[in-house]
């Protein structure tokens, strides 16, 4: 009796056990390192490697051949015990440039002129009859990038026979931005809790810190701001930075550095002073002695974000002083440490009765050869809000003696949250496309960030992170895709958004084309359909207020203007749209003259951007056509066609994906579809009361009336603190 007990519960233990090891639930991300199934691919593989060596010992040497070891081992189904300084045949060896040997430098001394101290090289080697692939860069971090871009060269399939991979960062900062409050809840997070455990840090070490660096790593990213930009003082006390610098501690093998938020008031707050004056003696001896404390804990300190003077946040504008007063006096605070001060641009105030579009380049241009080396203006992609679309910001290319850096969100505020599938790195890649003609044609976002349109030597990348504690980090699978694809193109701005979906889908999901083409396409897809459903036509910000949960075009109540709905779309029974031509708030001004022209005049503004624009009548006739009215509702049944066409695509993918990432993807868009038909029904029933319009025949009639729509409400919406 006992024994058959104990064997039921043994194999129900195995049982668990094996299902736990089959079961994907996605925590892995990207760094799936499952056996290799093609068996002519894997003996190329096995043939080509037999013997891995390295030289070096320092802590990121190290990561570089554990992760070797695990992709190796799991990608292969063999394991390699890493020699130190061996020189067999078909060797992969690891190392930087003063590890090679004599022989091996000179052979790639023209490569090394190509990378920069973080980039890598990656080469097929024979020397006196021995082939070998050399993982190598100037210094160990590229190393660890090159180790990391070679097991993607595995897990994507490609043949390693003739190796020859020169590659280095574009962007010097290339960073998350974490809305993590110290009570573990994240502003617009939408994937649980933060990964941060303040109250077990710094003497608990969990598994997720290093695997988050691995992540990160493996993309390039090699910064993290670690705090809201809605901050809290307390993150600048000893208590926390003890917490801080454990994590910096578990970061830097992987080539992170730790920023944190400074919240201005800070000397206030826990300092004891009575003002927190940039120009104060008192306020900069306790930013500089409080600067000193935290390089004396955590000596490679990357530095501080800061949001000041906007949406309440403090700043120097409540000292009578300006944004080059308070960055400045911070700045020279981090010098001495070559750290760095990233002030955000995202400005517009309650006093100001301006277009807000028009509000940050005005607020900061008239600034620009004023802030010290070591800041940076961190600018929204976009001159609202991180809208489904917007023109690009008008500060790219409008300050060029002023290091700029491009804050994109990744985490999908305006977006759908964690459960529509939204590929983001399209998005990205046509703000980082775009040509902004400050020094002529070409001219692109891309080259201000990169900084090699105005000669830049400090630039940099951040993104809103999509990351909490959910077991497969972003919520949704595809959500994954945002992280990856934001840190790729913070490594290279001028990578293709379908050259990275093809890489992440290979390294997540599987290499059968009969997956990929059909997927890739639907992602590629995907940026535009959520346009569609949400606010096509150049329409923005008609999200409900507060929580931003669905669509909310009607609402008119709040005490600020720009925080209602109406102010974005003016929709009255002349037309609908945001007049920013010369006639009305002129922020086309604000662009380069080929650029304000265009979009000033509605025959040349791009019909995308139209409502972002231009104040047009119902009745005006777009290309195709068609009047604006029946455009506009022709576009959100559009998306709602293209939301039921990824899931009949996704439906038809079970043979291609495990069962638990098939299931949740399948019902996260049954869910993406319930919304999308949302969104269509709600805005049209509330614009159709000023077109006073048929919908179009195309056009699905609502199943519910505009009250019904109207009188939904969501006090737990994620994202949110409640009291809000
Ligand atoms: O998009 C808005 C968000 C705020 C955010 C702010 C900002 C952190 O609704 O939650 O605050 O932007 O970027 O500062």
């Amino acid at each position: 009796m006992r024994l058959t007990y104990k064997r039921s519960l043994i194999i129900t233990l195995l049982l668990i056990f094996s299902i736990k090891l089959l079961a994907k639930d996605g925590y892995n991300l990207w760094l799936q390192y499952d056996k290799i199934k093609n068996e002519n691919v894997l003996s190329e593989y096995l043939s080509t490697i037999k013997e891995v060596s390295y030289s070096g010992d320092s802590e990121i040497i190290n990561a570089a051949i554990s992760e070797i070891q695990l992709g190796l081992s799991g990608l292969l189904g063999k394991e390699f015990i890493s020699q130190k300084n061996s020189d067999s045949n078909n060797l992969l060896f690891l190392g930087s440039k003063e590890r090679l040997s004599k022989n091996l430098t000179k052979n790639l001394e023209d490569d090394f002129k190509l990378i920069n101290n973080e980039g890598y090289i990656i080469k097929t080697i024979n020397l006196k009859g021995k082939n070998s692939i050399v993982i190598t860069g100037k210094t160990d971090i590229g190393v660890l990038y090159g180790a990391f871009n070679f097991l993607k060269l595995l897990q994507t399939q490609k043949s390693i026979s003739q190796l020859n991979i020169i590659d280095s960062p574009k962007i010097d900062v290339r960073m998350l931005n974490h809305w993590d409050n110290l009570d573990r809840t994240v502003e617009r997070g939408y994937a649980g809790f933060s990964l941060w455990n303040w109250h077990t840090l710094p003497d608990y070490i969990d598994q997720r810190y290093i695997d988050y660096a691995r992540a990160n790593a493996s993309i390039g990213i090699n910064g993290t701001a670690l705090t809201n930009v809605n901050a809290n003082a307390l993150i600048l006390t000893p208590q926390y930075l003890e917490k801080v610098k454990a994590l910096a501690d578990v970061f830097r093998p992987y080539g992170i550095k730790v920023y944190v938020t400074a919240r201005f008031s800070a000397p206030i707050e826990i300092g004891n002073l009575t003002t927190a004056d940039p120009l104060n003696e008192d306020v900069k001896n306790w930013w500089k002695h409080k600067t000193e404390e935290i390089y004396k804990l955590i000596p490679d300190f990357g530095g501080f974000l800061v949001k000041a003077n906007s949406e309440g946040q403090p700043g120097p504008q409540n000292y009578g002083r300006n944004h080059v007063d308070g960055a400045n006096m911070l700045a020279d605070a981090v010098a001495p440490f070559d750290g760095i001060v990233m002030w955000r641009a995202f400005v517009y105030s309650e006093h100001d009765t301006t277009d807000r579009a028009k509000q940050a380049y005005s607020e900061f241009v008239p600034y620009d050869g004023k802030f010290r080396d070591n800041v940076i203006i961190q600018v929204k992609n976009g001159a609202i809000d991180f809208q489904p679309r917007e023109p690009f910001h008008p500060m790219f290319g409008a300050m060029p003696n002023t290091p700029l850096m491009m804050e994109f969100q990744i985490t999908q505020e305006y977006l759908g949250f964690s459960t529509h599938l939204v590929y983001l790195p399209k998005l990205y890649e046509e703000v980082l496309e775009a040509d902004t003609y400050r020094k002529g044609k070409g001219s692109t976002v891309a080259k201000v960030i990169d900084g090699t349109l105005n000669h830049k030597k400090l630039t940099g990348i951040a993104g809103v992170s999509n990351i909490g504690n959910d077991i497969n980090w972003t919520g949704h699978p595809f959500a994954q895709a945002n992280w990856y694809g934001f840190g790729r193109l913070a490594w290279n701005p001028y990578l293709k958004s379908e050259t990275i979906a093809d890489e992440w889908l290979r390294c997540t999901f599987s290499n059968d084309k009969n997956f990929i083409q059909p997927i890739k396409e639907m992602m590629l897809k995907s940026r535009e359909t959520v346009v569609n459903y949400m606010t096509p036509l150049g329409l923005h910000h008609i999200m409900d207020t507060g929580h931003h949960y669905g669509p909310g075009p009607w609402v008119s109540n709040l005490s600020r203007p720009e925080w209602n709905p109406v102010y974005y779309h003016n929709a009255d029974e002349n037309g609908i749209g945001f007049n920013r031509t010369s006639t009305g708030s002129y922020a086309t001004e604000q662009y380069a003259p080929e650029i304000a022209e265009m979009y000033n005049n509605i025959e040349t503004c791009p019909e995308k951007d139209l409502l972002w624009f231009h104040h047009v009548s119902w009745d005006y006739t777009l290309k195709n056509g068609k009047t604006l009215w029946d455009n506009i509702a022709l576009k959100y049944q559009e998306g709602v066609n293209d939301v039921e066409y990824m899931s009949t695509t996704w439906n038809t993918m079970q043979n291609y994906v495990d069962k638990e990432r098939f299931n949740q993807v399948k019902m996260l868009l049954n869910i993406q579809l319930k919304e999308a038909k949302w969104w269509r029904d709600a805005c049209l029933l509330y614009f159709q009361q000023f077109s006073k319009k048929e919908l179009p025949i195309e056009v699905k009639k609502p199943e519910h009336t505009l009250e019904y729509f109207q009188s939904l409400k969501f006090p737990y919406a994620p994202g949110i603190k409640p009291q809000w």
